[in-house]
């Protein structure tokens, strides 16, 4: 590792408590086995404080001046982000509507001097996470728009429910909404072979024996995620500040690229990269998106 990216991620990162640099010590051990047991326990963890709190304010600040690049569109979704005109079922939980009212500052608008964009790219960082999945390691996407997002949600919009595309999710709030903006999900409840619909209808009803979790988030706190099978949402915000939150896509394959038809939903644009990717898309299940 060059100096530069070591005194980056000294500066940025609570390595004392997140000793990334140094995967093999008994400090990362520990936090990555306790990462892996409530990610296989409830496809969610939490690591406080990753980003030392001397940061937090230029953290919040650099995204807050950043969040007006969003593609902001309120767009009719459903939990599978499929086609709401289709025609399913009466009781498919698919015919649920909601308006996904946050956007995305997508990456080629967020400088690469940005903390999110230095820890995005950092190698150090992505094989932590990797480790924390217990995956043998993790990919950067090759998309150049949708590899690391600011989400923006503004006062009086949701991020309604839905599933990730992604399998795994990083996270990182870097400014609280003052009332309503809460993380909310279900935990595994589809599967990669059972999508379990009459379950989460009733969720999205309000209904049935399943309560949704509420994670309880700080800015600064880095979020993994196994969003494909746990329904998930950001409730409304309310109050005067827009929620915002850094996302980190990795992948486990090398060189994936969003559909034409999604990255336009998502940000408005297309790249040629985008078009000349168009097709070649692989799948690593048969779930609806
Ligand atoms: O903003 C968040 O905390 C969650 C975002 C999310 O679920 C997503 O981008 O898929
Ligand atoms: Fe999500």
């Amino acid at each position: 590792m060059s100096t530069l990216q070591a005194s980056t991620l000294d500066q940025v990162v609570d390595t004392h408590r997140y000793p990334l640099s140094d995967p093999g010590s008994p400090e990362a051990r520990a936090v990555v086995a306790r990462a892996g047991r409530e990610l296989a326990g409830t496809g969610c963890t939490v690591l406080p404080d990753f980003v030392r709190p001397s940061l937090h304010q230029v953290l919040r600040q650099e995204c807050a001046a950043l969040a007006p690049r969003a593609y902001f569109d309120v767009e009719t979704v459903n939990v599978y982000n499929t086609d709401v005109d289709a025609d399913l079922p009466g009781h498919h939980p698919g015919r649920r509507t909601f308006e996904r009212g946050n956007a995305f500052v997508a990456r080629d608008r967020l400088p690469g001097d940005a903390l999110i964009s230095r820890l995005y790219a950092h190698e150090p960082f992505r094989r932590f996470v990797a480790d924390c999945f217990g995956l043998p390691r993790l990919y950067e996407l090759a998309d150049p728009l949708s590899g690391l997002v600011l989400n923006v949600v503004r006062p009086g919009m949701e991020h309604p429910w839905h599933f990730d595309t992604n399998e795994y999710t990083v996270s990182m709030l870097t400014q609280e909404a003052q009332e309503g903006g809460s993380f909310e999900y279900c935990p595994n409840i589809r599967s990669a072979d059972d999508e379990r619909f009459d379950d989460v209808r009733d969720v999205l009803d309000g209904r049935g024996a399943r309560q949704p979790e509420r994670l309880p988030l700080r800015p600064g706190d880095l979020q993994l995620f196994k969003g494909r099978y746990s329904l998930h949402r950001v409730s409304p915000v309310r109050g005067a500040l827009a929620r915002h939150s850094a996302i980190f896509a990795y992948s486990e394959r090398p060189g994936v690229i969003g559909s034409v038809a999604r990255t336009r939903q998502l940000f408005g644009r297309v790249l040629p990269e985008h078009l000349a990717a168009e097709g070649r898309a692989v799948r690593g299940d048969q779930l609806l998106d």
